[in-house]
């Protein structure tokens, strides 16, 4: 496929997930507005169109919680009931708590990664490359950075009253890669209670039920929510009573990055220097957090079990958070594991890019979701990361190798690893907008 072919491709796929200010993750599987699909979403949109990307923002932002939290899900009013779940009747009740946005409550009470922050500062950068959007996408930052401001100090706070500089999770589905080896021993602690019976939409979207998390999984995700939602969402509380409490490496580490993006947007808002001196403490804390979270056995920074106090080993993509937060003394052994036969080094693999799960590790599965499949929105997220820390050659190898993965037009959410067969779900909007924003040039 042509780059100018696929470019096209992929904002015909942004607009026809497009719901009219908004944009569905994908056109079946996920018919909702996700939090971190959303921010990816609006770096490609920004290519096509300024306002459309700040709107996708504004839009997931306008659900924000009073006390700062973003939604991981804000509920599609006209999705069909049975079209995801849980869907918003289940969220209902802890999502009409006393810190939930205003009612009718259309979101779900988790959070994602909080990668915000660089797509809206991306809008901007990709408004002044085309000479179009400018002074609408200053005045956008100026409008949200009080919500961003809000959004980072709910995680330092309520996701870190222990001031460690990593965030907590009380849900796989926070982490955003639901199923990986990461969380399985602290899943494995959780023993499932009396809940109602439920059914799984998303098996119906996907050929092969092996793509998507297990049974046993998906029980204790689901009760897990029931545990969140009985206590109406509530941190404290949680941290007292939740079965699962984990430090998530990957989601601080982004956080880290966000707060540095955060800074910019900042000065362009004319912040006070409280502010700032507020946002660069939780930098140094971020730093130091995943600076104790560092394996030397596996060169890589490992997630905490608060529960069972023990860090959790696994080889995930996560394990290169350092880079992502851009350790600079990190740097040199982290590309060292990138490039290694554990990642994107074996020859057996369809393209030298990064599978979400070590095939190394023993919780690896090639087709399993964030098991070992390739995920082109990590790699996304890795290419930034690389090319911030100077890293310019081997980020522009990791770039060109997802766009040749992704000439198969499927878009697809994730690949693979060893035959490149597209998984998931097809046209998945942040797929193709990344792809966007590649094939753009550098804004
Ligand atoms: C649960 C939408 C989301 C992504 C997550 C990915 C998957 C949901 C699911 O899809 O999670 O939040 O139902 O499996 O793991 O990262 O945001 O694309």
């Amino acid at each position: 496929m042509r780059p100018e072919d696929m470019m096209a491709r992929a904002a015909q796929v942004l607009r026809e997930n497009d719901m009219g200010g908004w944009t569905r993750a994908s056109p079946t599987l996920y018919p909702h507005q996700w939090s971190w699909d959303s921010a990816f979403i609006a770096i490609g949109l920004a290519h096509v169109d300024t306002g459309r990307a700040a709107e996708e923002m504004r839009s997931l932002l306008a659900h924000q919680w009073k006390n700062g939290k973003v939604p991981h899900i804000v509920f599609n009013p006209e999705a069909p009931p049975e079209s995801y779940f849980p869907g918003p009747e289940h969220w209902a009740s802890a999502a009409e708590g006393e810190a939930s946005p205003s009612t009718p409550a259309r979101t779900s009470g988790l959070c994602q990664p909080p990668v915000h922050a660089i797509a809206a500062l991306r809008i901007l950068k990709a408004a002044e490359a085309r000479g179009e959007g400018v002074i609408e996408a200053r005045k956008f930052l100026r409008e949200i950075y009080p919500k961003l401001l809000a959004w980072h100090r709910y995680l330092a706070t309520r996701r870190d009253p222990e001031e460690s500089g990593l965030v907590t999770i009380f849900h796989p589905w926070e982490s955003g890669t639901d199923n990986s080896p990461r969380w399985v021993p602290a899943l494995e602690r959780v023993e499932v209670g009396e809940m109602p019976g439920y059914e799984r939409p998303d098996l119906n979207h996907v050929p092969d039920p092996s793509e998507r998390p297990t049974g046993y999984e998906y029980d204790r995700f689901i009760w897990l929510v029931e545990v969140i939602k009985r206590v109406g969402c509530d941190e404290a509380t949680l941290y007292e009573t939740s079965p699962f409490l984990a430090k998530d490496v990957l989601a601080s580490a982004i956080l880290v990055r966000a707060n540095e993006v955060l800074l910019d947007i900042a000065g362009l808002a004319g912040a006070p220097e409280d502010d700032r001196t507020q946002i660069k403490a939780w930098i140094e804390r971020g730093h130091r957090g995943l600076n104790e979270r560092w394996d030397p056995t596996l060169g890589l920074c490992l997630d905490y079990d608060l529960r069972a106090g023990e860090p959790l080993v696994s080889r995930t993509i996560a394990g290169f958070a350092p880079l992502i937060a851009g350790s600079a003394d990190r740097l040199k052994t982290l590309l060292g594991i990138l490039d290694s036969h554990a990642f994107t080094g074996s020859p057996d693999l369809r393209w030298p890019l990064p599978p979400s799960t070590s095939p190394e590790d023993p919780g690896f599965h090639p087709r399993s979701y964030w098991r070992g499949p390739v995920w082109p929105v990590m790699n996304w997220l890795l290419w930034w990361s690389l090319d911030m820390c100077g890293e310019r050659k081997r980020a522009a190898l990791l770039r060109d190798h997802t766009l040749a993965q992704l000439s198969d037009g499927c878009f697809g959410e994730y690949y693979e690893p060893f035959t490149g067969e597209a998984l998931g779900s097809n046209d998945q909007s942040w797929t193709a907008a990344v792809a966007l924003d590649w094939l753009a040039g550098k804004p």
